[in-house]
């Protein structure tokens, strides 16, 4: 810090922190790309799932395929937390240059590193409270999420395109332990798109942390968030899980709840003794439970995944819809409309079709127990391979579109 060079620094306020190289920040960069592309990927799947084209339905196998995807998706947007703050850090100085920008084209591609920094921060502490189920903005999350997805990634494209040449130039370099001289620093890198005409003063020799030390520590904060997360559905770690929220432990027949009968406003409904499901189609018809009770009953393993990232295993006892669609005169390409009890909200109806209607159970039981009013009693939908919001509960009407 004592060395600032003549005249105007470049940089300002004068970083010189020897920790900072192209290598490690390419190697950074590396991560933070491969986390994006994960996230990106699982998260369109998570998106299709919402919207499924009619002639391309949602396979029902593999039946945990949701628990991967939306566990990866959510794992991996947490841990490009600290990976994000810490690649930032890793170029920050070059944020105070002055002059901000060489040129025009310098600047935009400046603004476009803003756009990047900005929406992916957005994007990743909003998807972050709302796996922790917290929803303190009063926009709808899911579009915003969707639409800054679409900046963040193409924000991502230009910045690779743009940055190519330190890219390569950086994960060629070695990420020499301690030693800041076998490495070109970033300010000096002949290759980098970023290049300035002075020479930076020669960095201090490093004391304490080295760049791998960098790496490592990286390495162990995101391992402890990983451990520490996916006990939402990795069961067994659910003693370790500060960040799994939803643990089986806290919910009634050991499957956490989404959302309560009372915070649904159907608790009413969903006990009053002349419940009955409407089936609706070309041959109409109702069902009391007891009508349903003394149908044949069909057991299915099925977990429960919330796109919040949590899940669980669970065994559930009920009929099969297909059965009660062929009675009301549809049949497998039908596509059904669940709906529920619940007289607002987004999630009280669903539409299935495709292999997921032929396996999907209205189920009365859930691990061995009638379903408790919270997880959807009397009667509610479960699908193997089908986001958690979309198997509806407290249902009222079956209808055949
Ligand atoms: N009617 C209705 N069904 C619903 C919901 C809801 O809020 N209302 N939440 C959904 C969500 S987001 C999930 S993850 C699952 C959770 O089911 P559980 O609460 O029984 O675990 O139910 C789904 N079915
Ligand atoms: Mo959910």
């Amino acid at each position: 810090m004592s060395d600032v060079p003549a005249g105007r620094p470049r940089v300002w306020p004068h970083f010189s922190s020897p920790l900072r190289s192209t290598a490690l920040t390419a190697r950074l960069g590396r991560v933070v790309g491969i986390c994006f592309s994960i996230c990106f990927v699982t998260g369109m799947l998570s998106h299709y799932q919402y919207h499924p084209w009619s002639w391309l339905p949602e396979p029902s196998a593999p039946l945990w395929g949701y628990r991967i995807t939306q566990g990866l998706h959510v794992a991996t947007g947490t841990i490009l937390i600290p990976l994000l703050l810490v690649k930032l850090w890793s170029v920050y100085p070059n944020l105070f240059r002055w002059p901000p920008a060489k040129s025009a084209k310098h600047a935009i591609e400046r603004l476009s590193v803003a756009v990047l920094v900005a929406s992916a921060l957005v994007e990743l502490t909003t998807g972050f409270f709302n796996a922790l189920n917290w929803y303190p903005w009063p926009w709808s999350f899911v579009p915003v999420h969707r639409f800054l997805a679409y900046v963040v990634v193409g924000s991502i494209l230009l910045h690779i395109a743009v940055k190519l040449p330190d890219i390569k130039y950086g994960l060629k370099a070695k990420v020499a332990d301690g030693d800041v001289l076998t490495e070109v620093p970033w300010e000096d890198n002949p290759h980098s798109s970023s290049n300035n005409d002075e020479k930076p003063p020669p960095p201090p020799t490093p004391e304490g942390i080295s760049r791998r030390g960098v790496l490592t520590a990286t390495g162990i904060g995101v391992g402890v968030i990983v451990l520490t997360s996916v006990g939402q559905t990795v069961t067994p770690l659910e003693p370790i899980g500060l960040l799994a929220i939803r643990q089986s432990k806290k919910g009634p027949a050991h499957v956490p709840v989404n959302r309560t009968a009372d915070q649904a406003g159907v608790r009413k409904l969903a006990v009053a003794p002349d419940w009955q499901l409407r089936v609706r189609g070309p041959q109409p018809f109702a069902l009391t439970l007891a009508d349903i009770e003394q149908l044949t009953a069909h057991e299915a393993s099925f977990p429960i995944t919330c796109v919040e990232g949590w899940s669980v295993g669970a065994e559930w006892r009920g009929m099969k819809l297909i059965d009660i669609v062929r009675r009301a005169g549809g049949d497998v390409d039908s596509h059904i409309r669940l709906v529920s009890l619940e007289p607002h909200g987004s999630f009280n109806q669903s539409v299935i079709f495709g292999p997921q209607l032929s396996e999907a159970l209205l189920a009365t039981h859930l691990n061995g127990t009638r379903i408790d009013i919270d997880h959807g009693y009397p009667l509610r939908l479960i699908a193997p391979n089908r986001a958690g919001v979309l198997n509806t509960k407290w249902l009222k009407t079956v209808e055949v579109l």
